[in-house]
């Protein structure tokens, strides 16, 4: 595996300076909430760091990763929103030596979530969410809630999701609505 270093120059050969920008916030996020919730600080660095590695390849790098590793083929019917974790991580295995699958997984679910997610998939997905230069209303609640229970932060993410894609007219990827039934809808 690259050392933190090295890994940060892949980064910034790959994104252009705002994203990889995020991408420091985001690991310094990850590294907070790893403290306060008591997982491994070093995965949650790797983890942060390397989540949206593949978020500005073009599609056809996609495509194609997607044939190679026979990948879900409804993926195909989805783009570059839902790609960049879930075959970045294929590429992060290929290119980054990253085989770690609870880092793994963080990257894959950190757009959609999923109905079971680990500590540490949770950090990096409410990271992504709340990074210091995230600004939209609602985000103080969602910093403040994340500090006080992880899972209600995940809930309250993936409620607000799914009301701005439909609100939005927005194409639902399943595998969100599955998140939302596992983490905010309760059968009474
Ligand atoms: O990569 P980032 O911009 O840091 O953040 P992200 O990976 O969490 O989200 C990327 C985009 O994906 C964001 O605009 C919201 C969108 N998204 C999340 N769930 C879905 C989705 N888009 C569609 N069409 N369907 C989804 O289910
Ligand atoms: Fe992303
Ligand atoms: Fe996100
Ligand atoms: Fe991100």
């Amino acid at each position: 595996p690259l050392t933190r270093d090295a890994l940060i120059e892949r980064l910034q050969n790959s994104l252009r300076p705002k994203r990889f920008h995020h991408v420091l916030r985001v690991e310094q996020t990850a590294i907070k909430l790893a403290k306060r919730y008591h997982v491994d600080l070093e995965k949650a660095s790797i983890a942060g760091l390397c989540h949206d590695y593949a978020k500005q390849r073009p599609d056809d790098v996609f495509i194609a990763e997607i044939k190679k590793k026979h990948l879900d083929p409804d993926l195909l019917n989805w783009g570059n929103a839902i790609w960049h974790g879930v075959v970045g991580a294929e590429l992060l295995k290929d290119e980054c030596g990253i085989w770690d699958e609870d880092i793994l997984n963080a990257v894959r679910h950190h757009t959609t979530g999923a109905v079971v997610m680990s500590p540490l998939e949770q950090i990096v997905y409410m990271a992504d969410y709340i990074e210091p230069a995230r600004d939209f209303p609602g985000v103080d609640r969602a910093r403040q809630i994340t500090d006080e229970d992880l899972g209600a932060g995940v809930a309250y993410q993936t409620k607000h999701t799914l009301a701005y894609l439909i609100k939005n007219n927005k194409p639902v990827y399943p595998k969100t609505i599955e998140t939302y039934n596992a983490w905010v809808a309760k059968y009474e």
